[in-house]
């Protein structure tokens, strides 16, 4: 059964697809419908942090205009980063009976007609399917090279430090069997920006978690503005040495005994 079927009994058919929004007003409606064009049966979270631009009131307009009752809209009072927006969001898909949450950004970076490329592997058996750029027939649209080189070298850094074969461990458009946000510990995670997605990832392998990457076109937003800045950047940088230097210390007295 394809990804998404209404009725069937795949998880997928129970999918959240969590959207963090700050200022998206002229994405929102876009990226939902495409959604729901290319996938009909999944849900919507908004996960607005008070967007001084109005985002929120008109995630609400189109909730209300939905009438299979798809979309849902969570108002938060402070711009408080995507990495704390998606925790609340993972919370509220957990209180309900979603199988599947899917973490997708709300300027068109991430297709939704895509989607269900990561919902087949999930129904497949994959406890996390991260889509990827940086795997064979994956790939990124309207980068400057400065941005390209830096994630590229990101991820390339990750993967030795952490020693994970995950090619695009950075990237923000993932899903999420309900078993894997269940077992990690929610509240203990801080981290902000791609910080945030390297350590969902670290945190899901260390688990035990089978983590699964499939292709995915990147596609540079065309509306509204960016929030990534160099404190993101920066705090990646670090984290992500920290725990591979904690990882392979682990490993050195788990050999050499106690
Ligand atoms: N709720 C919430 N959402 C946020 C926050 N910061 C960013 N987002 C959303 O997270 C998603 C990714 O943010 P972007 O600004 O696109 O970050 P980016 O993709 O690294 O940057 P660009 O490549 O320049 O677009 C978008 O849907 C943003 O609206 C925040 O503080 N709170
Ligand atoms: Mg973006």
């Amino acid at each position: 059964m394809a990804a998404g079927t209404p009725g069937g009994d795949t998880p997928s058919a129970h999918t959240l697809v969590i959207i963090p929004t700050y200022n998206e007003r002229e994405n929102i409606g876009l990226i939902i419908g495409r959604l729901h064009a290319a996938l009909p049966n999944t849900h919507v979270l908004v996960a607005d942090d008070g967007s001084p631009d109005g985002t929120g009131d008109l995630a609400d307009k189109l909730a209300e205009q939905d009438a299979a009752g798809r979309i849902h809209v969570m108002h938060r009072t402070e711009k408080n980063g995507l990495g704390a927006a998606y925790i609340a969001g993972f919370k509220w898909g957990l209180e309900r009976d979603y199988r599947v949450i899917v973490e997708m950004d709300a300027d068109g970076s991430h297709a939704p007609e895509q989607l269900h490329r990561l919902l087949d592997q999930i129904d497949a058996g994959a406890d996390v399917v991260a889509g990827s750029r940086y795997v064979p027939g994956g790939s990124v649209v309207n980068w400057p090279k400065r941005r390209e080189f830096l994630s590229r070298g990101g991820n390339i850094y990750s993967r030795l430090a952490l020693g994970v074969k995950i090619k695009d461990i950075t990237g923000g458009f993932r899903a999420y069997r309900r078993e894997v946000l269940v077992a990690l510990d929610l509240d203990a995670v801080e981290s902000h920006g791609y910080c945030f997605q390297v350590d969902l990832a670290w945190r899901a392998i260390q688990h035990g978690f089978t983590m699964v990457e499939v292709p995915i076109t990147f596609t540079e937003r065309e509306f509204g503005e960016s929030k990534m800045d160099g404190n993101i950047v920066q705090e990646a940088l670090l984290k992500v040495t920290v725990w591979g230097m904690r990882n392979r210390w682990n490993k050195a007295k788990a050999l050499f005994g106690k």
